[in-house]
Formats: C-alpha cells, sequence, structure tokens
C-alpha cells in the first residue's frame, strides 16, 4: 500500500517535471535593440535574405521580420531556428551545434505550435511555421526569445541556420547588433536599404517606436538582392566548386558532415 502511494506519488512528480519544461515570457527586453542576420552569398547556391530581430516596443518579446528567397524547388519544407553557437570564420553552419534550447526541452517530440511555451527557445519554425515556397517573408512576435543578455534565451551572439526538411543545413548567418534605435521602423527590407551586416548608415534619429503588430505574410513574393559582395569568410567548400546543381548537391553534402 505505502508503495504503490510512493510510486503514485514519483510518477505525478515525473510529470509535473516535463510540464515545468515550459519557456517564460520574457519581459523587459531593452526598447529599440534590434539584430540582424544576413545570409552569406554561396557559390552554387541562390540562397539569400535575412532575419531581423527587434525588441518588442513593450519589452515583452522580440518582433522578427525573415525574409528570404532564393529556397531550392526541391527539399522543402524549409526549418530555421536560432542555434547555441555562432557561426565560425570559416562558414562551417554544422559548427552552430543544435537549437538554442535552455530548457533541456530537446527535439522530440517535434514543437507543438499551439504550446509555443513547450517547445525549444530557438525552435522558429515550429514554433512560428515552416517555409513552404522559394521565396518567403513572414513577420511574427516571439515572447520566450531574449535580447536582454542576463536571460538565458538571450540569443545576440548566436546564429540563426536555414534546413532542408531532411534536416541538411543550407544557410547560416550570425546575428549582428543593428547601432541606432530607428532600425525598427525600417520599411520591408531591399537590398539598398541598410539590411547588410554592418550598416554603414546607423540611424541616430530619435525615432518614436511604433508598435507592429504581429502580422504574418505567408509566401508573398519578397525582390531577391543581389547586391551585396560575397562574405570573405565565406571560403568553405562550397565557394571553391563551379556552379551548377552537382555543386551544391557537393556543398549539402559537405555542410551534413
Ligand atoms: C537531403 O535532401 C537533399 C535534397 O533533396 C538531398 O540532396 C540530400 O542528399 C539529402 N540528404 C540526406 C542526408 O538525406
Ligand atoms: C564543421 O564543423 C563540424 C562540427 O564542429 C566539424 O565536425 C566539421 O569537421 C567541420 N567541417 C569543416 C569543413 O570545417
Ligand atoms: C552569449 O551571451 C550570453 C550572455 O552574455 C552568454 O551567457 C553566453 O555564454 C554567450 N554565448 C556564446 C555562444 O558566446
Ligand atoms: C515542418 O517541416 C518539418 C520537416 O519536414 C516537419 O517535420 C514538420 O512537421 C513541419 N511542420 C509543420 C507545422 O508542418
Ligand atoms: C527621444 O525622445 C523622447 C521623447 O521626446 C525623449 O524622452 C528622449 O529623451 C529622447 N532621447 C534622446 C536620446 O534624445
Ligand atoms: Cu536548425
Amino acid at each position: 500500500m505505502f508503495s504503490k502511494i510512493v510510486s503514485v506519488l514519483a510518477a505525478a512528480s515525473v510529470v509535473s517535471a516535463q510540464a515545468s519544461t515550459s519557456a517564460p515570457v520574457i519581459t523587459g527586453n531593452p526598447a529599440g535593440v534590434s539584430y540582424v542576420a544576413t545570409l552569406p552569398e554561396k557559390a552554387g547556391s541562390a540562397l539569400r535574405g535575412s532575419l531581423s530581430a527587434t525588441s518588442a516596443v513593450d519589452g515583452t518579446g522580440v518582433n522578427f521580420k525573415l525574409s528570404i528567397s532564393g529556397l531550392p524547388a526541391e527539399g522543402g519544407p524549409f526549418m530555421y531556428h536560432i542555434h547555441e553557437l555562432p557561426v565560425p570564420e570559416n562558414g562551417n553552419c554544422t559548427a552552430t551545434k543544435a537549437h538554442l534550447d535552455p530548457y533541456k526541452r530537446g527535439e522530440v517530440p517535434i514543437c507543438d505550435a499551439s504550446k509555443p511555451e513547450t517547445c525549444q527557445t530557438g525552435d522558429l519554425s515550429g514554433k512560428h511555421g515552416n517555409m513552404t515556397t522559394q521565396e518567403w517573408s513572414q513577420e511574427y512576435l516571439d515572447t520566450y526569445l531574449a535580447l536582454r543578455a542576463d536571460d538565458v534565451s538571450f540569443f545576440g551572439n548566436l546564429s540563426f541556420v536555414v534546413h532542408l526538411s531532411n534536416k541538411t543545413r543550407i544557410g547560416c548567418a550570425n546575428f549582428v547588433k543593428v547601432e541606432g534605435d530607428s532600425y525598427s521602423a525600417a520599411p520591408v527590407p531591399s537590398a539598398s536599404s541598410g539590411y547588410a551586416p554592418y550598416p554603414s548608415a546607423s540611424a541616430h534619429h530619435n525615432t518614436t517606436v511604433v508598435p507592429s503588430a504581429a502580422s504574418s505574410t505567408t509566401g508573398a513574393p519578397i525582390a531577391p538582392s543581389s547586391t551585396s559582395p560575397a562574405s570573405p569568410e565565406f571560403t568553405g567548400a562550397a565557394s571553391k566548386i563551379a556552379g551548377g546543381s552537382a555543386a551544391l548537391l557537393a556543398a549539402f553534402a559537405a555542410l551534413m558532415l
């Protein structure tokens, strides 16, 4: 009898331990702070785009703007995440390791988007949807990520990684802080509007930040950008092989290593 009660209690505590691996809503994110991760251009790959992140005006969560073009015709739907390490100088996406997951939830079972607090904090496509077309733009608020460096869900020094459906890593970039406080009021990204990793014209206007509604425009076409120079750091296997789909496959294979 006693041992039965003990085992029931033990089972109950296991259940509550699992239920407690839930991410808290992040408040107190610093106002007017933005980061952007811009994918480098890789020889043999048409993939371009960026993920920008701006503290919500009231400090609760982070507004994301995803703008990607040149996803492959095959191999989707495409997932993307914030990973736990930055991309090294050589551009090796594998070195970013796993998803940002400070509450140690693990990758399985997969994220249930109706319960985002139970997902890995870095699992953006799990919480907000996969990219399902070759060009993809989307904006949303994620309340479980932090731009305050004292929180375990801070990602300003980390990376974002784009995957094929079979998890092959096809692109990755580090977040870089955007100087100036008017970034969040900037219009939809284009090649010439300062979406470079190191914006030269860091605006210092004292702009009042307008709250942007968490909207989602899935699949809206965007203009591909082709004016930023190829990244000198990105001298991995991919850029040493001539263009064409064979090179693309070789690049994928290299990234899987
Ligand atoms: C993943 O999918 C791509 C495109 O469909 C394919 O080229 C690649 O070989 C696959 N990789 C693995 C590990 O299955
Ligand atoms: C990429 O990083 C992974 C993990 O750190 C490592 O095992 C692999 O050897 C690296 N590949 C290259 C080409 O540097
Ligand atoms: C990122 O910054 C946070 C807060 O300063 C720190 O705890 C963490 O170790 C850093 N991560 C990496 C990979 O540098
Ligand atoms: C997103 O894509 C992955 C890989 O194909 C798949 O496992 C997952 O179910 C997809 N998520 C949704 C919500 O469709
Ligand atoms: C910006 O404008 C606000 C509102 O007018 C003011 O309270 C704040 O001090 C200004 N900040 C700077 C850096 O000028
Ligand atoms: Cu990932």
